[in-house]
């Protein structure tokens, strides 16, 4: 618990400052990055290469999506040995090199520990399964099947498709896997895999990264009576999951024996853990957690895994809301609404026609950098790239779309071109085609064959030609971010909605005492207006679409928004 007994800190607004909380992350999916080899897989080497494109950004943090030895059935969730670098990505020396380059231009580096689950040819596993006796047997989760072992142990569901259960032949028994097959769940009840697991994990931080994004960490705790799910989770399994009885125990245990105190990160990723159960895992001095990455907002608009249902604004807007009533001062949250895992940014909550392309992206990166909690932007968002243009299953890579199709179409409980049409909406694969850095061959991700698809919107959509725009989406986000860090009621200050109801507009407040910022968002095609809300008229116009405003008049009366404006205004404060 990073401020449990250190009680010199210094607080804000009733928040104790931390840097992970002042900070702004970026996160990098390394494959999908800079390829530095020409083999069509973004690397190592390649990240370095790109730094500055991130440093000038002002980001305070880089978060590495994983970079280990794997097997890449899950794009690198996989892990087969947590201390070895991949093969794909360079060498140890390449990352070391990454860490001290990136410190050597101010900023921090956390990376991805996946330790829910390994890969099933990690050598622990590979131990594990080769007997009952073995003495690695119970750092996996092992069971008989019911019916005489020819049916798994329970009605539990990998999150990839079908059963989370699969039959070993060496044994007969059952293994369990929440996500794919070649993911076998770690026991963390087993005393010496968590042992081991910590020791993995302070290796890293040994090496001098500054904390860990931690993947799926809700799921760890696993009830060991196995029973069915109960009915009320049947349609939504991820809500069980992180509902394990010693999750809190397990994560105290791991903050204590891996942080030993450092006031280094621990950035959950919080899937299936509701609002009102979250705040005990991050308060404040208790917690385990620094801050999750919630699911409310990104994944608002989902009905089941990959079945899209639009979303009333005001129901989006309700989230920041509640998170405000429920972690309050004394939680810390993560503002995460785009990732390796979702569609693009711009695509998802914006409009990315032609027309408001960069507007709203520049709408949306006033989001991420106001709202309250750690903005976490993800590669490609500060240029505003878009949605792939994928047509068949087979121009998919992801592991869970095709699980789904496998679960949904090829058992003809739903028809292909609605499953299409509704995958191409929450596919996790837009998020992974490779960076466009400029309007050349491969966008310059590669100068090999690429491993997915480079969108041909890169002609226009590229770094290169956001870098020498002063109205680009980049620029938006280098101002905000810099905005960010001279106001500290946009980081500290509390979040209050002045029209929840709205269906068009999001116009909030950040404020601490007298030193107030309002934002105000049209998140619609239509032009939309709203009055001056109380004790904001005088207010001065500081960004409008992130840029900073030719004329500024005072805030006062009746306000115009034009479709996908975002505006921020400033109080003088006391
Ligand atoms: O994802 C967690 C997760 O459960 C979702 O984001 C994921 O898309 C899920 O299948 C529900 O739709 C994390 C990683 O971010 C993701 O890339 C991995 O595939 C997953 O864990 C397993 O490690
Ligand atoms: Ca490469």
């Amino acid at each position: 618990m990073t401020a449990a007994g250190d009680t010199s800190r210094e607080t804000v607004n009733g928040h104790v400052r931390h840097w992970w909380k002042e900070a702004v992350f970026y996160q990098v999916w390394p494959r999908s990055f800079q390829d530095s080899n020409g083999d069509g897989i973004g690397d190592i080497p390649g990240v370095i290469a790109r730094l500055d494109h991130i440093a000038d950004l002002g980001v305070d943090a880089i978060w590495l999506s994983p970079h280990y030895d794997s097997p890449n059935v899950d794009n690198g969730y996989d892990v087969r040995d947590y201390r070895a670098v991949g093969a794909e990505f360079g060498t140890m020396a390449d990352f070391d090199a990454l860490l001290a380059a990136v410190k050597a231009r101010g900023m921090r580096l956390i990376v991805d520990m996946v330790v829910n689950h390994s890969s099933d040819e990690h050598a622990w596993f590979v131990e594990s399964r080769a007997s009952k006796e073995s003495g690695r047997r119970d750092w996996y989760v092992w069971h008989p099947g019911r019916d005489g072992g020819a049916a798994p142990p329970n009605d539990w569901r990998s999150f990839f498709g079908g059963s989370a259960w699969a039959r070993d032949d060496a044994t007969g028994e059952w293994y369990m896997h929440l996500f794919h097959e070649k993911q076998p769940d770690l026991n963390w009840e087993s005393e010496p895999a968590r042992a081991a697991i910590f020791d993995a994990m302070r290796f890293w931080l040994d090496k001098g990264v500054d904390g860990f994004r931690l993947d799926v960490i809700a799921f760890v705790s696993k009830d060991p009576a196995f029973p069915d799910y109960p009915p009320r989770h049947r349609d939504a399994p991820e809500y069980y999951h992180a509902d394990g009885p010693r999750l809190f125990e397990h994560l105290c245990d791991m903050r204590r024996e891996v942080y030993r105190g450092a006031d280094k990160v621990a950035l959950g990723e919080a899937f299936g853990v509701p609002l009102p159960r979250a705040a005990r895992l991050v308060a404040e001095g208790s917690g385990p957690l620094d801050m999750l990455i919630h699911f409310d907002a990104v994944r608002i608009d989902r009905a089941g895994m990959w079945r899209w249902k639009p979303v009333p604004l005001p129901v989006f807007k309700r989230v920041f809301t509640d998170m405000e009533r429920l972690l309050g001062r004394t939680a810390w949250r993560a503002v995460s609404l785009s990732n390796h895992d979702n569609p693009r940014l711009v695509s998802h909550f914006g409009d990315d026609g032609p027309r408001w392309r960069v507007r709203s992206a520049c709408l949306l990166a006033t989001l991420t950098l106001t709202l309250k909690g750690t903005p976490i932007v993800y590669q490609g968002d500060e240029i505003g790239m878009t949605n792939y243009p994928f047509a068949t299953i087979e121009d998919y890579d992801d592991v869970e779309g095709k699980g789904a199709w496998s679960d949904w179409v090829e058992t003809g409980k739903v028809g292909a071109q609605e499953f299409l049409e509704n995958l191409w909406r929450t596919s996790r694969d837009h998020a992974r085609t490779a960076m466009q850095w400029d309007d050349g061959p491969n966008a310059g991700f590669t100068t090999g064959t690429p491993w997915f698809h480079v969108h041909p919107d890169h002609g226009t959509v590229n770094a290169a030609a956001a870098r020498a725009d002063d109205a680009s989406v980049y620029h938006a986000y280098r101002r905000l971010i810099a905005l960010r860090k001279a106001r500290p009621e946009l980081v500290y200050g509390d979040f209050r909605d002045h029209l929840p109801d709205d269906p068009r507009l999001f116009v909030y407040e950040r404020r601490i005492g007298a030193d107030a910022c309002l934002v105000a968002l049209n998140m619609s095609g239509e032009a939309a207006s709203f009055a001056t809300p109380e004790g904001f008229a005088g207010a001065a116009l500081v960004l409008v679409d992130g840029v900073s405003p030719q004329k500024t008049e005072p805030l006062a009366g009746s306000v115009d928004l034009e479709p996908w404006d975002s505006r921020i205004w400033r109080l003088p404060g006391s």
